[in-house]
């Protein structure tokens, strides 16, 4: 083992035991040392941007709506950072890798943007059973505000301190298949996550954030978003999807994580346009020829996936 691969943490400084330990002898500025605490205690934590990000979600928003316009009924555009400078420029934020990087413990990447127009209405999930990791919870999402946003709007919803609920796999929703589907997750993984949620019975909050404000979440932490009282209202908005290195790179909804079949992935990576290899014990993986095809092709053609939900 190499000596920076030794000192890679297993465990991400905000989900471990030790914080205190490590923000004692970290040396960070007070604004990270907050970060670090909230995203440790309460799964979630806000990030200011800053006036240039401001200006960057006007840019944002110009080219999203563009590619919105051209789509009626659409709310939804996946990488939208394959078209747009402003989209990746916000996506790929130093401001935030730093951040991520002192809370975690390793380099993190963003790998996946998500713009939304209006109000997701998505029901409550955590994003561990879509994108996960190993060694576990070296994910993170960073929901950036493109305009303030209102309560009628939808705004994301999430229950603090459900990141520290144990990370469920579709085996543990009663899915016994060593091959599970996206069809099972929507019939048994949605109603088992419920049930869990209702037995731990943490309230929920809505996250009114301002424009140029940064709302990330733990991998584990249950969100969605909340009904839409104004359908006249937009709610613009950038998910940016983070991985952190040297890890394996896994969509838990199609793997078998107790029989030790994973679905491995093979990350874009926003900020330098090339894509990650997942790596074990500091060496890369052949994650497949299906992710390492698709890795390929995304390079090349710059897919936008542009749909209503
Ligand atoms: O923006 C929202 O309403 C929810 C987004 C979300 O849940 C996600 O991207 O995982």
């Amino acid at each position: 083992m190499s000596p920076s691969t030794a000192l890679r943490p297993e465990v991400p400084f905000v989900e471990g035991e030790d914080l205190e330990a490590h923000l004692a002898k970290a040396g960070l500025d007070a604004e990270t040392e907050a970060f670090c605490r909230s995203l440790a205690q309460n799964g979630y934590a806000l990030i200011d941007l800053g006036d240039e990000a401001r200006a960057l979600c006007d840019l944002a928003v110009a080219d999203t709506d563009r590619l919105f316009a051209r789509h009626p009924g659409a709310n939804r555009i996946q990488d939208a950072w394959l078209r747009s400078k402003a989209v990746r420029r916000l996506a790929a934020s130093p401001k935030v890798a730093r951040m991520l990087e002192a809370a975690y413990g390793r380099k993190a990447f963003p790998f996946q943007t998500l713009n939304f127009l209006r109000g997701s209405q998505q029901g409550l999930h955590p994003d561990s059973i879509h994108f996960h990791s190993v060694p576990e919870r070296f994910m993170c999402g960073v929901w950036i505000a493109l305009e303030d946003v209102q309560p009628e709007a939808g705004p994301l919803v999430y229950l603090p301190g459900s990141h520290r609920l144990p990370v469920m796999t579709m085996r543990d929703a009663g899915v016994n298949d060593p091959r599970p589907s996206p069809e099972q997750y929507a019939s048994r993984f949605v109603h088992g996550f419920a049930e869990r949620l209702a037995a731990a019975g943490l309230p929920d909050e809505r996250a009114l954030v301002k424009k140029g404000w940064a709302f990330v979440w733990a991998a584990n932490l249950a969100h969605g978003g909340a009904p839409v009282t104004d359908p006249a209202s937009t709610r613009r908005s950038l998910v940016v999807h983070w991985y952190f290195e040297n890890c394996l790179y896994y969509t838990p909804m199609t793997s078998d994580v107790e029989g030790g079949r994973l679905s491995l992935r093979m990350p874009a990576n926003v900020a330098t346009g090339g894509w990650e290899w997942p790596r074990k014990a500091g060496r890369a993986v052949y994650p497949g020829k299906t992710p390492l095809l698709a890795a390929i092709l995304k390079r090349v053609f710059k897919p936008l996936h542009i749909s209503e939900g």
